[in-house]
């Protein structure tokens, strides 16, 4: 089915969460909704409070911009405007902005009868940030406990974090996150690569089909995936590094406070060897 003729068999009424046919209708190409209401809404107010907070701050140089959280001493008290209350407002802004956009996926996927995937992926994105600003700070007991929002603040922020528990390298969860990342762009690459050598032959040539994919990974090692297998994979590999990057920040604080380095040491004190 052509794009045109297809984009007027998909819109049409019905899918939606909450409101019914109140907000069901599009802007352009744009499907608006409830969420896509209340989408803008937060990402608007809290864009304008990122401004406001930096025009009362020291400076205008947008790598060293800034928006703290309180001091730890407010614990999970709300904070005054210019020390920290700002921040809390804008993670309020910035939670409310992502769910809605999550729901407005919802709303589109159940129109055009697609399965929940979209949402469900950038749920765990939501999840990753919500465990290190909400959840953590929450745990431990002080909404200082957050990262701030600037550039080079957030990376001092998690170089601090890392170094406070010893080397964050050696946090098994942190390990099993990163090698998931590094493995997600090493298949992006691998799919990327052959999708774009499939789709762009020699000048004259025709566009290849999966069938010369798989031959090619038959071809040099003995296995394929599949078209529909790579992105199955693609996905697994994405989430579960969204995933274990949030279980190894929960457990640094809330579950295990020592050092990561310290924590191997259990190895040695189970381990034992009565051999000869
Ligand atoms: C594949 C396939 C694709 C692909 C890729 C593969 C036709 C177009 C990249 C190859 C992937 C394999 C063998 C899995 C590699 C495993 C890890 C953990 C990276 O077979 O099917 O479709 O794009």
């Amino acid at each position: 089915m052509a794009l045109l003729s297809f984009e007027r068999k998909y819109r049409v009424r019905g899918g939606t969460l909450i409101g019914g046919d109140l907000f069901d209708f599009w802007v352009g190409p744009f499907y608006v909704g409830f969420f896509g209401v209340t989408s803008i809404f937060f990402a608007v107010l809290g864009t304008a409070l990122i401004i406001f907070g930096a025009s009362m701050g020291p400076t205008w140089n947008i790598w060293l911009l800034s928006i703290n959280p309180p001091d730890v001493s407010y614990g999970l008290a709300l904070a005054p405007m210019q020390e920290g209350g700002l921040w809390q407002i804008i993670t309020i802004c910035a939670v409310g902005a992502f769910c809605s956009w999550a729901l407005r996926e919802v709303e589109i996927c159940r129109k055009l009868g697609m399965g929940l995937h979209v949402p469900f992926a950038f749920s765990i994105a939501i999840l990753a940030f919500v465990t290190l600003n909400v959840f953590r700070p929450f745990a431990l007991g002080a909404w200082g406990h957050g990262f701030p929002y600037g550039i080079m603040s957030h990376l001092n922020w998690v170089w601090f974090t890392g170094y406070q528990y010893g080397n964050f390298h050696y946090n098994p969860a942190h390990m099993v996150a990163i090698t998931f990342f590094f493995t997600t762009t090493f298949a992006l690459a691998l799919h990327g690569g052959m999708v774009l050598s499939a789709v762009n032959p020699q000048r004259g040539g025709e566009v290849k089909t999966p069938e010369h994919e798989d031959t090619y990974f038959r071809d040099t090692i003995g296995y394929s995936i599949g078209t529909l297998g790579i992105h199955r994979l693609g996905l697994f590999l994405a989430l579960n590094a969204g995933f274990w990057s949030a279980v190894c920040i929960i457990i640094s604080g809330p579950v295990y406070a020592g050092s990561w380095i310290d924590w191997w040491e259990f190895i040695r004190e189970t381990i034992t060897w009565d051999g000869v």
